[in-house]
């Protein structure tokens, strides 16, 4: 327990007695753990909003004729985000629609009253509870700002209220930023749907170029795919001795271009100097977020050139060539030629022999799509596999790696044992990674899965863990749960469905942000590794315990993947419930012949 938020300190408790201590301006131990979760949740908030504003920008300047090389890729989704945010479409050209949806993404973040545009997509109930409660968020901007205000010495001293607000806050996130940046990227680059790739550190190739992008933001790297591909780049690369340019990506860049071009990924976080020690890479390309500064000393040893992107993250040591979606073609360009030059400068490499082949990109419309096509799509029959329990429930797998644990081992073990138990997994980020890397993205992992998932699966068409996405994409499980609990039968609202959010190896603020957005959207989740509210068993509570009763959503760090899993299939059998297995059944049951004089017979 520490806090640092003012000089009088640092104050830290320790020793076995440290939560009946204060800091020395009387701050409790549960005042300093809640400040300590809404800061980290503002911070993660912050990074994916902005990442969701710049692609507004970028959408705006598309609308407008400024965005050099950038199109509009997908209409349909333009067309059906304008009419979620009640603009105008009929008659009009798609540029006129594309700027009114920039404009109104753009109000998002400054927005004083009122609410969020996407909060319309929550279930009606789940408005309700949030308006009752005083969470609504209203400006993207607004919430964080008042997060780091209310966390400040001696402000908010109720570690309930700091903690409300921190929920408040990472809607603002779920339903606001990360929402929005998942939509504009799908109109802009293309709403995913299934496709093949490869995962791991073999994806890297002996002959060509290659070329390693790495951090979350979509623009530059759909970009640098183009450019990489163009016939005048692959001449040159030929020039330099390369058979061609090989693109691969690392954490959410990786995945962004993976789920939608099927450019193969080099691995999760903890592979990103990984990647650079094989001594095969001519260049890291970054952007923002969860790129690690030891890259600057890593590149130092081999020739890889580490090139960072953005004027938000720069690195001492590293080539700044700055995107700026006017001219995105000339600098993705530039890139490309800047790695390929380097080609001749390779020494010695291995690449290591290991790659899994995967089957991504598992949107939200894909599914929708698979269960019924273009125009009887719905998540009827998923539903009722839940109801009639050969689907028991759908766990969302998410987040990153840490260090402090072994790579991908929590993540792996459990995702076994949830699909060998007739639990659905949905995924995104490193954790998708993780699952790629061991051989899980598949349909063949169909055989791994318990009887009732695997009927389901083949009948719908689908694997058994859906890769739907980067650390933004998470939104795109609420929409899920939005669109379940519309098509009845489960629950009218997200809580009450059965389904977990697990954050098994987290590490990153937008983590806590993401489990927290989920927790306030009716989700209970579960995060692995040590809880950061150790020092404090008032938060501990408030978090499990409160915020269940009034959302129906918590969060709760348990340290074993054993510990995690039993209670998931603890919160899932409860939110089961015996009532609606046993209505269904009879519902079902007065259909059969037998089902009539079973009854009489019972109760005679
Ligand atoms: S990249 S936030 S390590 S998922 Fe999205 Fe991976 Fe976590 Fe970064």
């Amino acid at each position: 327990m520490c806090c640092k938020h003012c000089f009088i300190g640092p104050c830290r408790m320790t020793g076995k007695n440290k939560e009946e201590m204060t800091g020395i301006c009387g701050a409790s131990a549960a005042t300093i753990a809640a400040r300590g979760v809404a800061r980290y949740v503002a911070a993660g908030t912050a990074a994916h909003s902005d990442h969701g504003r710049d692609l507004a920008f970028t959408l705006r300047a598309v609308a407008l004729g400024e965005a050099q090389g950038f199109k509009i890729k997908d209409v349909n989704k333009l067309v059906r985000v304008a009419k979620i945010m009640g603009i105008n479409v009929e008659g009009r050209k798609t540029e006129e629609i594309a700027l009114d949806v920039a404009n109104e993404a753009i109000a998002n973040f400054g927005r004083q009253n009122g609410e969020l545009t996407y909060i319309r997509r929550a279930p009606k109930k789940r408005q309700a509870l949030w308006k009752k409660y005083g969470i609504t968020p209203r400006g993207i901007d607004r919430e964080v700002v008042e997060s780091l205000h209310r966390t400040g010495m001696g402000v908010d001293q109720d570690p309930d209220s700091i903690l409300m607000s921190a929920l408040k806050t990472s809607l603002a996130d779920g339903w606001g930023g990360a929402m929005l940046a998942t939509d504009i990227s799908d109109i802009l680059f293309g709403t995913p749907a299934p496709v093949k790739a490869n995962v791991n550190l073999g994806v890297l190739r002996a002959d060509e170029v290659n070329i390693v992008i790495h951090g979350h933001e979509p623009t530059l790297s759909m970009m640098i795919v183009a450019a990489a591909e163009s016939p005048e780049m692959i001449e040159y690369a030929k020039s330099k001795g390369a058979k061609g340019i090989n693109l691969a990506g690392i954490c959410c860049t990786a995945n962004e271009v993976l789920v939608r071009q099927g450019v193969s990924s080099a691995g999760n976080f903890l592979n990103q100097e990984l990647a650079i020690i094989s001594g095969s890479v001519e260049a890291m390309i970054v952007d923002v977020q969860c790129v690690i500064e030891a890259l600057a000393t890593t590149v130092k040893k081999f020739h890889t050139k580490l090139i960072t992107t953005s004027p938000k993250a720069k690195i001492p040591g590293a080539t700044h060539i700055e995107f700026d979606e006017h001219r995105a073609m000339d600098i993705a360009k530039e890139i490309v030629k800047l790695s390929v030059d380097n080609y001749p400068n390779r020494k010695a490499y291995t690449i290591p022999d290991i790659k899994e082949d995967v089957v991504v990109g598992f949107s939200h419309e894909y599914i929708k799509y698979m269960q019924g096509g273009t125009y009887r799509g719905s998540f009827r029959p998923l539903n009722d596999a839940i109801i009639d329990g050969r689907v028991m429930g759908v766990v969302g797998m998410v987040g990153c790696n840490n260090p402090r644990l072994c790579q991908d081992k929590y993540n792996v073990d459990l995702v076994k044992r949830f699909i060998a138990n007739d639990v659905l997994v949905v995924t995104t980020g490193c954790a998708a990674v993780a699952f790629g890397k061991n051989g899980y993205l598949t349909p063949e992992m169909m055989d791994a899965a318990g009887p009732g998932l695997r009927e389901v699966c083949e009948a719908i068409g689908i694997p058994p863990v859906l890769h739907m996405g980067s650390c933004v994409d998470n939104s795109r499980i609420l929409t899920v749960l939005s669109e379940m609990a519309e098509e009845g039968g489960l629950s009218d609202d997200i809580g009450g469905m059965p389904g977990v959010g697990i954050c098994a190896e987290w590490m990153h603020e937008k983590a806590l942000a993401i489990g927290i957005y989920f927790a306030a959207s009716g989700v209970p989740v579960i995060f692995g590794g040590d809880s950061i509210v150790e020092g404090s068993s008032v938060v501990a509570k408030i978090m499990r315990d409160t915020w269940f009763e009034r959302l129906k959503g918590s969060l709760e760090f348990l340290p074993d993947p054993d510990q995690i899993f039993n209670r998931t299939i603890e919160l899932i059998t409860k939110r089961r419930g015996v009532s609606r297995r046993l209505i269904f059944v009879c519902v079902k049951g007065i259909s059969q012949q037998w089902f009539i004089p079973l009854i009489r017979e019972v109760f005679r």
